[in-house]
């Protein structure tokens, strides 16, 4: 709308879009004003003349209508009627209106845009910016209409004339679709809405005073003294946040489930999760709680699959991936709307999961991808776009080392996803372990990870010293020597059920001698958590990897320290919007490469492998769960440097984002991207982990927008370098298969 007054009419227009750190279903507050004198302020609006919400599931969540001046307007998307929309709001907002003589007008954006099938759901703005003008009167309104229809066409051209006309029929359908609510002159018997209650009673302090009010958009209102003075924040708390933003969910139909867990590896925002549940803990389920026998069952247990439906995004990634969907007479997922899923109880269900035991393994073990999805995700509800192809691999490091792990993570969409303010995707067991996260810069996270890998060795070098001080004092009473011993045998192999046996009963005893005074017992005491070694991970995108922090990954690498780095490799800058990085393939199309990337993806696998002591993996989850699950727990175990490439999905590919998983599978097979791992452990350590190509590789790119576009934006050269980019992936491939003999 502001682009459209500020080019159509002479008036001066300002805009600031003021939006949080989510990648998809974020709030933008657009503060928009234009006039016929410059303007020249420099603050927010804090009185409009006119409010428009383009989501009425922001009723009771936000502050709406605050500051609205005295006769303004307020426009609404809503599927409800002008007789009944006004009861769907807050009493404030009720009061507001009448007190201040509001005009208040609704459009039903959604009924119109599922007349457009082609818009996949979009256009809500579209339709709200023809209201905008219909009821604002600002411009003459044939004219706003020339300006809105010529801005469509240049918007939308790149899409083709498919979109450009189904939006230009969109307008149309707008025109008369706005309607004026029919405002009581009292709110006698009138019904409201509640507020929506983000934060429940017995919450945190911090969830009180800085969640509660950051979710309210009301952020700015936290006084400096309210928060934390080393910028530390408490983790677990992105599940306070229930956002409902998916139009559809999906439903768990047990008869059909054949337990396979996949659901859970590929759910980007960990909203679909299984666990086994122990007969006892059934007894007091809800009603609408169904479980089913476990396959394989080792004492009588139950097995689920649990929707958290006002978490899930309702990307598809999980319908389009489960094996029972296959048979369309008895598919195990198939979508319902939050609304039905309530209606059935499924967040009562949810709340009962939730607090169940977690992580009971019955017969399974974390060696497959069934056994590993039993365990608790240590990273949930993360802001990621809905089906984003980085955040399932992030998840699986947290579920499989989750309660020991420290993650260092480069500036890129994963510290967006991963250190979104005030909430927080990383969570705990109901011990309370769980990851602790740090973010410092682009360019330093490589080392930023090796200082914590140092920092945890003399730590553990400081216990031991300590531990060895009180068992060797003779005032050290017979059961604190005997556990302290106990735990240092197994110092140097401290993850298997034993030396955890010994830790914990190590700090049983600890606990005991609180009140002792002595130096040496506190010093152990204070460092008693590293009795268990931590798995440091080092995690970014492929511009930091291959770009912008390469010289220091470089570093960290030939130190030949245990640390383990994740590269999450969508082949392009995301986060900032889809520049080419050095791991960009010939011929993808890029910004600073809009005709087409001419040279070859860097082959920092290769180079990793050069070293010849550092583990190196090429995964992608949706091709081969079992593979990437082995290389993550052969990286981890790897008591050295690790580095595992994982292919990662974007919205930057220009795919369908509820296949992210199949598109990865398409990709190995076309040979477009490998899977192999190269472990210095092994007497041959390199193993080629993917089937030979099969189908055609230019079908494959061809497949995906970043590629298409390239016949638009170079033709003289597409053929050319869809040519080139099949034979570079062709030479990388054979580079890969001859290394088995080179390498050893
Ligand atoms: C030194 C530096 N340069 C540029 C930026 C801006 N920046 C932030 S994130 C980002 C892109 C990250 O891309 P990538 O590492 O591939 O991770 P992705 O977002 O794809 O996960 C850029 C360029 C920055 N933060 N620091
Ligand atoms: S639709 Fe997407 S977010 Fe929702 S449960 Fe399935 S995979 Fe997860
Ligand atoms: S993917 Fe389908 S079959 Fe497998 S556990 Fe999930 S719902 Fe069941
Ligand atoms: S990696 Fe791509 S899909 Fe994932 S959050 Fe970033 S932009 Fe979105």
């Amino acid at each position: 709308s502001i682009k459209i007054i500020g080019q159509y009419t002479n008036k001066d227009a300002q805009a600031y879009f003021a939006y949080d750190s989510k990648k998809s279903f974020g709030v933008t507050v657009s503060h928009l004003r234009f006039g016929d004198k410059a303007i020249k302020s420099t603050y927010l609006i804090t009185a409009p003349d006119f409010v428009s919400c383009s989501t009425h599931s922001y009723i009771g969540r936000y502050d709406l209508l605050k500051g609205i001046k005295e006769g303004g307007v307020f426009l609404l998307n809503s599927p409800w009627s002008k007789e009944e929309a006004f009861s769907h709001l807050t009493r404030d907002m009720q009061e507001t209106i009448i007190n201040k003589k509001i005009k208040f007008y609704n459009i039903d954006a959604e009924s119109l845009i599922e007349k457009q099938p082609g818009l996949r759901g979009k256009g809500a703005n579209t339709v709200m910016m023809v209201a905008y003008f219909k009821v604002s009167g600002i411009i003459p309104f044939e004219q706003a209409l020339e300006g809105m229809r010529e801005m469509t066409k240049k918007t939308f051209k790149k899409k083709g004339d498919d979109v450009v006309n189904m939006n230009l029929a969109l307008i149309d359908a707008a025109v008369d679709a706005c309607e004026e609510v029919i405002v009581p002159a009292s709110l006698d018997g009138v019904c409201s809405a509640d507020p929506v209650k983000f934060i429940s009673d017995d919450a945190s302090e911090f969830a009180k005073k800085i969640i509660e009010p950051s979710m309210r958009q009301k952020g700015d209102d936290i006084p400096v003294s309210a928060m934390s003075v080393d910028g530390v924040i408490p983790t677990g708390t992105s599940c306070l946040e229930k956002r409902a933003i998916a139009p559809r969910v999906p439903h768990w139909n047990s008869e059909a489930c054949i337990q396979c867990g996949i659901c859970a590896s590929a759910c980007p925002h960990a909203a679909i999760r299984t666990k086994l549940i122990e007969k006892e803990n059934l007894k007091d389920a809800p009603e609408s709680f169904n479980t089913i026998e476990a396959k394989p069952n080792a004492n009588g247990e139950h097995f689920k699959v649990q929707v958290y439906c006002k978490d899930c995004t309702g990307c598809g990634v999980c319908v389009d991936q489960c094996p029972a969907n296959k048979n369309p007479e008895k598919q195990a997922l198939t979508w319902s709307t939050i609304e039905k899923e309530e209606a059935a109880c499924e967040v009562v269900n949810e709340k009962f999961f939730d607090e169940l035991p977690d992580n009971v393994m019955g017969k399974n073990t974390t060696k497959t991808i069934k056994g590993a999805m039993l365990r608790k995700p240590l990273f949930e509800f993360s802001g990621a776009c809905a089906g984003c192809g980085e955040t399932p691999y992030v998840k699986l490091v947290s579920q499989l080392f989750g309660e020991n792990a420290i993650v260092a993570n480069a500036t890129g969409c994963s510290s967006i996803y991963s250190g979104t303010f005030p909430t927080i995707p990383y969570t705990t067991t109901k011990a309370g372990r769980g990851p602790a996260w740090a973010n410092s810069l682009f360019e330093d996270n490589a080392e930023f990870g090796f200082g914590m890998r140092l920092a945890v060795e003399q730590n553990r070098d400081t216990l031991r010293t300590f531990a060895q001080k009180v068992i060797e004092n003779e005032k050290t009473p017979a059961d604190l020597r005997e556990a302290l011993t106990e735990a240092l045998t197994h110092f140097d192999n401290s993850k298997t059920e034993e030396a955890v046996a010994a830790q914990d009963k190590a700090k049983a005893v600890l606990a005991k001698y609180a009140d002792v005074d002595c130096a040496d017992l506190a010093k152990v005491r204070e460092l008693q958590d590293y009795f268990t070694d931590k798995s440091v991970w080092i995690i970014g995108g492929d511009g930091w990897a291959n770009d912008i922090g390469y010289g220091g990954i470089d570093h960290v690498l030939a130190q030949n320290k245990n640390v383990n780095i994740l590269v999450l490799d969508t082949e392009v800058y995301s986060n900032t919007g889809g520049q080419a990085s050095k791991s960009t393939p010939t011929g993808a199309v890029a910004k600073f490469a809009t005709g087409g990337k001419k040279t070859y993806k860097k082959n920092m696998g290769l180079m990793s492998m050069s070293y010849g002591y550092v583990y190196v993996a090429s995964v992608a989850l949706g091709a081969d769960r079992a593979q990437t699950l082995k290389a993550f727990q052969e990286a981890e175990a790897y008591d050295g440097p690790s580095i595992i490439f994982a292919y990662a999905p974007c919205i930057a590919h220009g795919i369908d984002m509820s296949k992210t998983q199949t598109e990865q599978k398409r990709a190995v097979e076309a040979g477009y991207f490998p899977l192999y791992r190269y472990n210095p452990a092994n007497e041959q350590p390199f193993s080629w982990d993917a089937k030979d190509p099969k189908g055609s590789y230019q079908e494959f790119i061809k497949s995906e927008g970043r590629y298409k576009q390239l016949a638009k934006t170079n033709p003289d050269a597409a053929e050319e370098l869809y040519q080139k980019a099949e034979e570079d992936a062709a030479k990388r491939m054979a580079v890969f298969k001859a290394i088995g003999e080179l390498i050893k």
